[in-house]
């Protein structure tokens, strides 16, 4: 394969003649470029004219750029990456960054810069608390589980779509780092020598193995709708309203992970991040923020089942799938919601690809936050069978980041 990697001296000869930027940027007067890639694969370069107007220009590396050329990884996946942000932000124009286009070549997706926002993660480390934010990321997934699911879009179409959409590297990447890894260390798993006895325990539940075994067989097979795949705090940008007092607007981006999978994985991974942010809060004494952040847990689900009820009343066509048949698919969404949040959070303490909520806490204050997640994510695989309310998951949460903090 011909790769071609794009510097930041070419961005203006690149973007000129492209007419789907036509009066959003002039690529004659570029004044400035800079790559911002912050995450664990891509190249993002953030573009600047004259008059101030910008776009985004984020390239799929043939690498996983968090370990490098030794782990090749398709480009490809940025064509699943553009067509995920446009079938989702068409079912969800407020929460999905525009895409302008999606240069198959070079694998170069060019979309709005959203210049006002922040990473979600960021936001949450410096103690902001971003109101509708997580009510907004549940009405996210609530679209995508009812648009592109059988539960409302034409029985052909979505079968062409899933076809469409298989993703087979990117799936494989967390089908080993998120539910083989953390118990069958190949290499890649980490934690401070204060935790490692935390993480033997870890790995050596049979219990949790067991709740794996199903979350990576539902995670491989339960093909329900087009999630989004990766959706953790840092996939979310969210900004202060200036139009609402007190409210944010959130938006989800980097979909390089979708594939038609279990819509309640993206509630899963949003939960886990709470509760890896929440871990934090608690580390630092910030009890009362950390109450906030975990009780975004609920906004989540409550924005995600108020969708999906109004979409089903709306356009619902199907006269089996009735209040009934809805009413248990999101109790199963909401137990399996709990399964992968228990994958996700331990995941981002034992393995490759940890969260910067945990890593810049102080060693003294991480030990406690790492060992509260771990003991926690056991918790709530076990408990989920036995009442999985998100104001269950909550004080489960709470309680055992409190009770095992340190320093
Ligand atoms: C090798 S990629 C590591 C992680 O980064 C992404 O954000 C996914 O979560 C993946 O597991
Ligand atoms: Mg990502």
């Amino acid at each position: 394969m011909d790769y071609k990697f794009l510097e930041s001296g070419e961005v203006s000869s690149y973007l000129a003649g492209r007419t789907e930027i036509l009066g959003l940027i002039d690529p004659e007067s570029i004044e400035s470029v800079e790559e911002v890639g912050d995450g664990n694969l891509n190249l993002v370069f953030i573009v600047f004219d004259k008059l101030g107007r910008s776009l985004v220009l984020k390239q799929a590396l043939p690498y996983v750029r968090l370990v490098g050329p030794d782990w090749p990884m398709t480009p490809f996946r940025a064509e699943r990456e553009a067509e995920a942000l446009r079938i989702h932000g068409e079912l969800n124009p407020e929460l999905v960054p525009s895409v302008y286009f999606y240069d198959p070549e070079r694998f170069i997706i060019c979309m709005e810069n959203l210049a006002s926002y922040h990473v979600w993660r960021g936001a949450l480390i410096n103690g902001e608390r971003h109101e509708g934010a997580g009510y907004q990321m549940g009405q996210y997934v609530g679209e995508i589980a009812t648009g592109t699911s059988t539960l409302l879009m034409d029985q052909q179409e979505q079968k062409i779509l899933a076809a469409k959409s298989i993703n087979p590297e990117l799936c494989k990447i967390t089908e080993d780092l998120v539910f083989t890894e953390p118990y069958f260390d190949i290499g890649r798993n980490s934690v401070l020598p204060e935790n490692l006895a935390d993480a033997e325990e870890h790995s050596l539940d049979k219990a949790m193995m067991e709740a794996m075994a199903e979350a990576k067989w539902k995670f491989m097979t339960r093909a329900e709708a087009l999630i989004h795949g990766d959706l953790h705090t840092g996939s979310v940008m969210v900004k202060f309203d200036s139009g609402t007092t007190g409210s944010s607007k959130a938006k989800a981006f980097d979909s390089e992970f979708a594939f038609y999978g279990p819509v309640a994985f993206d509630l899963g991974a949003l939960w886990a991040n709470y509760v890896i942010a929440g871990a934090r809060a608690i580390a630092l004494g910030e009890n009362e923020f950390a109450e906030w952040i975990i009780s975004q847990v609920s906004e989540t689900w409550n924005g995600f089942e108020d969708t999906v009820r109004r979409r089903i009343q709306e356009k619902g066509k199907d006269p089996l799938w009735n209040d009934v048949f809805i009413g248990d698919m999101l109790s199963q969404w909401q137990e399996d919601a709990w399964l992968f949040a228990a994958a996700k959070m331990s995941r981002r303490v034992v393995g490759l690809a940890k969260a910067a909520d945990i890593e810049t806490l102080e060693p003294a204050k991480r030990e406690g936050a790492a060992r509260g997640i771990l003991r926690l994510s056991r918790l709530l695989s076990q408990q989920r069978l036995q009442d999985s309310s998100p104001a269950s998951f909550q004080r489960f949460a709470l309680e055992t980041l409190i009770s095992n903090r340190t320093a």
